[in-house]
């Protein structure tokens, strides 16, 4: 795991420098493409730490880092949300930000108790959203 962000964040830096090059390359997601939660609904009450299945259909999954048409990976984004030029733009790796980079489809996920809210993103192999952006709707969980 530590690798696979240690990757991630080397591959991030690299885009990064890059520059506007890279920056004004879309990757396009298919018509009709989503991300859903399999195992939880809005308005759901949960024990930390909670399995988090990630649905995903009309795309595959593949590992950051790994350019492949119709591909992507799965982020969590918790108690926060993604729009207008934040969408053009890496998503950030941070503790609201959850990348699954290796291609994982699902998570368990510690939170502390009380209100959160959950939406899943797809990105791209350099982790920006593709276009239009394939997420998820926002749903609130109870963690108890
Ligand atoms: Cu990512």
């Amino acid at each position: 795991m530590m690798t696979a962000m240690r990757a991630a964040a080397a591959l991030l830096a690299a885009f990064v420098l890059a520059g506007p090059i890279s920056a004004s390359a879309e990757t396009p997601s298919p018509p009709g493409a989503k991300v859903y939660f399999i195992n939880l609904k809005d308005g759901q009450d949960v024990t930390s730490p909670f399995l988090v299945q990630f649905g995903l259909s009309g795309m595959g999954v593949a590992p950051a880092g790994v350019d492949k048409p119709n591909t992507g990976h799965h982020h969590l984004l918790i108690d926060s949300t993604l729009s207008g030029d934040a969408l053009k733009q890496p998503i950030p790796m941070d503790d609201t930000h959850r990348h699954f980079g290796a291609g994982q489809t699902e998570a368990m996920i510690s939170l502390p108790p009380g209100k959160h809210t959950l939406q899943l993103v797809l990105g791209d192999w350099t982790h920006i959203p593709h276009v239009p952006p394939v997420m998820s709707n926002v749903i609130k969980v109870t963690v108890h």
